[in-house]
C-alpha cells in the first residue's frame, strides 16, 4: 500500500498578496500541500507536481465541464429554494450546501456506478449525482419520512445527523464489498469503492479514527472524504486540530492528499486517484476537500454571532461555481443560449420542489415503527399495540384527530 502522502504545490490563493490579510476561518498557516487545479481566476494550474492529476481530468472536454457547472447550478438552487422553504415554514430545517457544490460534485462525478456513497447531512450535490431525485431529500427535512429514498436503488445511503457514526457503517460495508470479492478484479464494472462523506468537526469524534484504524489494517476499499468547510457550528477548525486534517491519516497508515474543496477539477482528479486505489485492492485514501461553508450550519443557525463579514467577503471570492464559469469563459466553452437554458432548468427545478414539498401528505402515526429493524422485533411490536391502543382511546374525538393528506409543519 502507498503509503505516502500527497503534497502538491500550487499558489491557492489564499493568504497571498491577492487577498485583504483577514482571518480566513482556517487559523491554519495555508500552506502550499494544496492540490489545485483551477485557480480562483478560473486558470489551470500546471506543475510537474500535478502532471498525474491532471492527466485525470483530461477527458473532461467542453460538454463534460458544462456538465459539472450545471451540477453545481442546480445543486445550489435546491440549496436556495429549499432554504426559502424553511422560512416559508414549509420544512423544519435546513443543511446548506453552499460553497461545497465543488467538493460535492467534483467527487461524486468520480465515482463509478457501483460505488456506494455513505453521506452526513449536507451532502446535497452527491445526491444529485448519483442520480437521486432532490426533491426527495426534502421528506426528511419536513419531518415527514426517516430518509426518502430507497439506498440501495442510488448506491446513496441515508442521510445521517449522528456526526462520524456512519464513517464505521462505511467501512463495515467497504469490508463486506471486500469479502464480496468486489475488489481487485479488474472488471471496472465490477470493482467496487465506498465512499463516506463527514466534516472538519466529526474527525473530533472517535467514530472517525475508529473507522480508519479499521480502514487501514483490513485494506478496505473505502474514499474517506473530509470537506473541511472551517466550522463544526460555530467551532471553528482551529479548535478541532493541530495540524492540517489530511496529515492525521499519516498516522494510521492511510495515504492522503489535500485538495482545494472550491476547484471541482481537483476534487474530480483526487476522488478518481483514491478510488483507482480502493477499485484495485490499493486500500483506503484520506480526501481533505478544503473548502467553506458559505452559509449558516442550518437554518436554525446565525453566523453572524461568531465569525466576520469580511472572512465570508474573502471566501464568496472563491466562489466554486464562478471559477468554473471563468474558465469556461476562457476556453471559448460557454455558450448564453446553453446558460439561458440552464437557467430556465433552474426555475422549473424550484417550481418542481416548491410544488413537492407543499403537496407532502403526513406520514401515518404506524409509519415511525416502520425499518426500525429489518425483521420483526418484540419491543418494537409492543411499542406499536401500545401505541395503536393509545390513538384509539381518542376514538370519539376522531374529528379533530384525523389524519389529513396536505398537512404537515406549517
Ligand atoms: C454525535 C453528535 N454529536 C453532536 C452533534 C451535534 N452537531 C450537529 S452538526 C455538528 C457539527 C458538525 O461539524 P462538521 O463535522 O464540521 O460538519 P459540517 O456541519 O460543518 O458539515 C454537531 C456538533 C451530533 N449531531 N452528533
Ligand atoms: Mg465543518
Amino acid at each position: 500500500m502507498n503509503q505516502q502522502n500527497t503534497a502538491v504545490a500550487a499558489d491557492p490563493e489564499v493568504g497571498s498578496s491577492a487577498e485583504p490579510q483577514v482571518d480566513t476561518g482556517a487559523g491554519l498557516p495555508v500552506d502550499a500541500e494544496l492540490l489545485q487545479l483551477l485557480t480562483p481566476a478560473g486558470v489551470r494550474v500546471e506543475t510537474p507536481e500535478n502532471a498525474a492529476y491532471r492527466e485525470r481530468v483530461a477527458h473532461l472536454d467542453a460538454d463534460a465541464l458544462r456538465g459539472l457547472y450545471r451540477d453545481m447550478v442546480l445543486t445550489r438552487r435546491f440549496d436556495d429554494e429549499s432554504t426559502s422553504l424553511q422560512r416559508q415554514g414549509e420544512l423544519g430545517l435546513f443543511p446548506q450546501s453552499l460553497g461545497q457544490e465543488a467538493a460535492q460534485i467534483g467527487s461524486g462525478r468520480a465515482l463509478s456506478p457501483q460505488d456506494y456513497v455513505f453521506p452526513s447531512y449536507r451532502e446535497h450535490g452527491v445526491a444529485h449525482t448519483r442520480g437521486l431525485d432532490l426533491a426527495d431529500i426534502l421528506r426528511q427535512f419536513r419531518g415527514v419520512d426517516h430518509g426518502g429514498w430507497d439506498p440501495e436503488e442510488h448506491n446513496f445511503h441515508l442521510y445521517t445527523l449522528v456526526i462520524g457514526s456512519h464513517t464505521l457503517h462505511a467501512t463495515g460495508y467497504a469490508m463486506g464489498v471486500q469479502r464480496d470479492g468486489l475488489v481487485g478484479t479488474g472488471d471496472p464494472a465490477k470493482d467496487t469503492a465506498v465512499v463516506t462523506y463527514f466534516g472538519d468537526g466529526a474527525t473530533s469524534q472517535g467514530d472517525v479514527s475508529e473507522a480508519l484504524v479499521f480502514a487501514a489494517v483490513n485494506n478496505a476499499p473505502l474514499v474517506l472524504f473530509c470537506q473541511n468547510n472551517q466550522w463544526a457550528i460555530s467551532e471553528p477548525t482551529t479548535k478541532q486540530s493541530r495540524v492540517p486534517i489530511y496529515q492525521r491519516a499519516h498516522g494510521f497508515g492511510v495515504p492522503s492528499v489535500r485538495v482545494d474543496g472550491n476547484d471541482v477539477l481537483a476534487c474530480y482528479a483526487a476522488t478518481a486517484e483514491a478510488i483507482e486505489r480502493a477499485h484495485s485492492g490499493g486500500g483506503p485514501t484520506f480526501i481533505e476537500a478544503y473548502t467553506y461553508r458559505m452559509g449558516a450550519h442550518t437554518t436554525s443557525d446565525d453566523p453572524t454571532r461568531y465569525r466576520t463579514s469580511e472572512q465570508e467577503a474573502v471566501w464568496r471570492r472563491r466562489d466554486p461555481i464562478d471559477r468554473l464559469r471563468l474558465l469556461l469563459e476562457a476556453e471559448g466553452a460557454w455558450d448564453e443560449q446553453w446558460a439561458a437554458a440552464l437557467a430556465a432548468e433552474g426555475d422549473a427545478l424550484g417550481e418542481r420542489l416548491r410544488t413537492f414539498v407543499r403537496g407532502l401528505g403526513r406520514p401515518s402515526t404506524e409509519s415511525m415503527f416502520e425499518h426500525v429493524y429489518a425483521t420483526e422485533h418484540s419491543v418494537v411490536t409492543a411499542e406499536r399495540q401500545w401505541f395503536e391502543e393509545y390513538e384509539a382511546s381518542f376514538a370519539d374525538d376522531g374529528a379533530s384527530r384525523t389524519h389529513d393528506q396536505h398537512g404537515g409543519a406549517r
